[in-house]
């Protein structure tokens, strides 16, 4: 091996903020991770999960072979072993039961690896099944189900154009904390501060004072789960105070008298009650997204996964439509990507209720039921239940609400296998589990979040180290595995080639693929030549072209939505002193479930504790930094409580990803972590009854004193 040192530019693919990195290597060692700051968008900046990247890579837990589970151990097997044997269980398990006896849950990760994207599907393909299951429906499938409803395509997503907004309404979103989503921003920080240098400012809208409540213009303290009231008051005083000016869009736009209707009675004092935040403030808030030029309204985990997720973001639509931000510079623009630059007749546009879990009868989305009943479609016995699972980097028994019901569904299940990098929470539950190669180990492209990013760029790097002999990546488990559920199911298959193919085909054909005056034809070859990305200017208007809805107009009257707007006008609820709602949080040195074995981001003050306010500690008869029992109506948990202020009163938070000493854990840092799991106490049985997806936070819990 040559001692050469070599710098490699690579993007961070653990975030959606796709950070430039420099890395330096020498042999098979990591010399330093830095920031590119010669990388256009991120400009140098990274966080500490950054530099982790090489402890992933060397960590000795990971898995570099294909084990088989046999009795409390795991033997090594080959992969022609594995595959065969995989194959064959899955197709007798469809064989007796069905192809819908057999389920895929596709996690978070898949979504930052370009090979599991293109390759991804043709699993899904030779499977057969309905039964589709992934992290979209823990996440973001208001913010999909919104944009396929009103402009026709799941991911024609309108993104905050940050870098030009005069006032932006932050709703349920800690960018300082997760650098961002739905909105890929790297350096957000300094963006933020941008807003204010120029004169602008930023509104933060959380039952916690966040990071970037702490830097925000205002920070409105709001009761979980009462936002809607909120976003209906603001479309409200944006109608009574006549400041509805949707300028270029309304030619195009359905809908504004229902919506004007629907809005009637939602007052801002009404929403006050309901919120804690003041009428007036609500009221300045219209008025100020009315008045800025470039203002723009923005919500995230906060106001999606909650009781009427669809229908907030739904509104947050509407207000950036009726107040003109939409598809304007500084409010809200579709992006213009080099890959899967969305026009009319685009694939890929989504579905939706085109069928009904079994159980429950929860409607489908592209082709996925919700993820909130994948343990009952498990655990309930008749036609068309589920008895083998394949997971793909996912880890929902730490992720999905209701932990243990989906650790008892996994454990009851005939047949198992998890395409992961650990032996995890729910991994430990496969029969043969097949481990791909690291992130450092294969090439990297942005297809999801070059989608989502508040400025165009593309970027494509190559692999930093070369695989480990006798390893696959995600693209050729799928290739090699579907292949050989294909064959004994007798249908017809031909694998796909590598993503780097597929990816300069699409290039060649994407919006960027012909030569202009300003630009070459972008291929892939020519993509190479700029290592640390070519920046393609900043959002463009023009969504009026580029809606995918048959009739080519913006649908803000969908029955669906508006229906939903008086089951909220039903359900004003009285605060009740008493209540203790749970949220959860995240933190710059996590990333959801799988972080935790690294000891650089683990170190240091404990970060899974329970934060609760010194009145609600007070009230309930419990000290600072004491043991504590959280329950809820699915489960209970013991942990530490420590006073806060962060917190309003009648508010506890609890990060989810914890919860590492479960049984067969082979993660030897994680599992020495204190946290217990979140997801233990979130209820399957709640959900956004719009779109189906998991509510995992205001979830009402009692606490007291571990010992009693
Ligand atoms: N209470 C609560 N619950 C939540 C949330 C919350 O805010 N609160 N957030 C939700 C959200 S937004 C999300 S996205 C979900 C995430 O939920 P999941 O996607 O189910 O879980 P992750 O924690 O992302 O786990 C990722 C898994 O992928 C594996 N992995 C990592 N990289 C790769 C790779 O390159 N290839 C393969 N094959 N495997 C890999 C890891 O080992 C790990 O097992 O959690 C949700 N759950
Ligand atoms: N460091 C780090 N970065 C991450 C991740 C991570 O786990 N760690 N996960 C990644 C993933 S998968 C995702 S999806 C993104 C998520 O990105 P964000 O949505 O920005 O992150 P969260 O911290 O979940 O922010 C949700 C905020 O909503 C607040 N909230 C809770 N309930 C309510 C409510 O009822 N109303 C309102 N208005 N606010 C509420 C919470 O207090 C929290 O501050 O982050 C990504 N980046
Ligand atoms: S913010 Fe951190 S984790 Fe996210 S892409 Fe940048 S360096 Fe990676
Ligand atoms: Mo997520």
């Amino acid at each position: 091996m040559s001692d050469e040192i070599i710098t490699h530019y690579r993007a961070c693919h653990l975030c959606e903020a796709i950070c430039g990195l420099e890395i330096k290597t020498q042999g098979a060692q990591v010399l330093s991770i830095k920031g590119d700051k010669e990388d256009p968008f991120s400009r140098g900046h990274i966080c500490p999960k950054a530099t982790a990247l090489q402890d992933l890579h060397f960590d000795p837990d990971r898995l570099k072979h294909p084990v088989k589970r046999v009795g409390d151990g795991w033997q090594q097997i080959s992969w022609e072993e594995a595959f065969d044997t995989v194959a064959e269980n899955l197709v007798r398990v469809q064989q007796a039961g069905g192809n819908n006896a057999v389920a895929l849950y596709s996690g978070n990760p898949n979504v930052h690896n370009y090979g599991s994207l293109t390759h991804g599907g043709i699993l899904r393909k030779v499977l057969q099944t309905q039964n589709n299951y992934s992290a979209t429906s823990l996440d973001q499938l208001p913010h999909q189900l919104i944009s396929y409803a009103m402009y026709g395509h799941q991911s024609l997503i309108p993104i905050p154009d940050i870098d030009r907004t005069q006032y932006m309404l932050i709703i349920g979103g800690n960018p300082l904390a997760s650098n961002g989503s739905i909105m890929t921003v790297p350096d957000v920080s300094k963006r933020l501060k941008a807003i204010q240098a120029r004169g602008g400012k930023f509104v933060v809208i959380d039952p916690r004072r966040t990071e970037t409540a702490a830097i925000a213009d205002e920070h409105h303290f709001i009761r979980p789960g009462s936002d809607a009231f909120l976003l209906m008051a603001v479309i409200h005083t944006l109608f009574e105070e006549n400041l509805v000016q949707p300028g270029h869009l309304a030619p195009v736009l359905d809908g504004l008298d229902e919506v004007k209707q629907a809005a009637a009675g939602f007052t801002a004092e009404m929403a006050a009650e309901q919120t804690g935040i003041d009428a007036s403030a609500i009221r300045q808030m219209a008025r100020d997204m009315a008045a800025a030029e470039g203002a723009v309204c923005y919500g995230r985990m906060g106001v999606s996964v909650q009781l009427y997720g669809s229908l907030c973001q739904w509104a947050i639509q509407v207000i950036n439509i009726l107040t003109g931000s939409l598809d304007v510079p500084g409010g809200a623009l579709v992006t213009s990507p080099a890959f899967g630059y969305i026009k009319p007749g685009e694939s890929g546009a989504g579905s939706f209720g085109r069928r009904h879990s079994r159980v429950k009868g929860l409607p489908e989305f592209s082709g996925e039921f919700p993820s909130s009943v994948l343990a009952e479609e498990i655990l309930t016995p008749g036609e068309g239940q589920v008895r083998a699972l394949v997971t793909r980097a996912g880890n929902p028994v730490l992720s999905a609400p209701n932990g243990n019901e989906m650790d008892r569904a996994l454990e009851s299940l005939d047949y198992m296998v998890a395409v992961d990098l650990y032996i995890n929470e729910t991994t430990r539950h496969a029969d043969i589990i097949l481990p791909p190669t690291g992130p450092l180990e294969h090439d990297h492209y942005d297809i999801a979040f070059h989608r989502l990013a508040v400025r165009n760029t593309t970027r494509y790097n190559e692999p930093v180290f070369e695989p480990e002999p006798d390893s696959r990546h995600d693209w050729e488990i799928f290739n090699e595995l579907s292949a050989r559920i294909a064959a004994l199911k007798n249908i017809e298959f031909k694998p796909l080639p590598a993503p780097d193919q597929l990816l300069d085909l699409a290039l060649q054909y994407g919006h960027y693929g012909k030569a202009t005056g300003a630009q070459e034809a972008l291929t892939l070859e020519k993509l190479k030549e700029y290592p640390h990305g070519l920046d393609l200017g900043p959002l463009q208007t023009g969504l009026a072209e580029r809606l995918c809805t048959q009739d080519g107009r913006i649908h803000m009257n969908v029955e669906y939505l508006l229906a939903d707007v008086e089951r909220l006008r039903h359900n004003q609820t009285e605060w009740n002193a008493d209540e203790l709602l749970l949220i959860g949080r995240r933190h710059v040195r996590s990333n959801n479930s799988w972080m935790h074995n690294y000891q650089r981001l683990v170190k240091g003050k404990p970060r899974w504790q329970l934060l609760m306010h010194p009145d609600d500690l007070a009230r309930h008869h419990l000290s600072d930094n004491s043991e504590v029992t959280i329950e809820s109506r699915v489960g209970k948990v013991t942990t530490t409580v420590v006073a806060s202020n962060e917190v309003m009163p009648g508010v506890v938070s609890l990060p989810h990803g914890w919860g590492h000493k479960r049984k067969g854990v082979q993660m030897g840092i994680a599992a020495e972590q204190q946290g217990v799991s979140c997801n233990d106490l979130t209820d399957e049985q709640r959900f956004d009854p719009v779109s189906g997806n998991a509510v995992l936070n205001g979830v009402p819990v009692k606490v007291f004193a571990a010992d009693q």
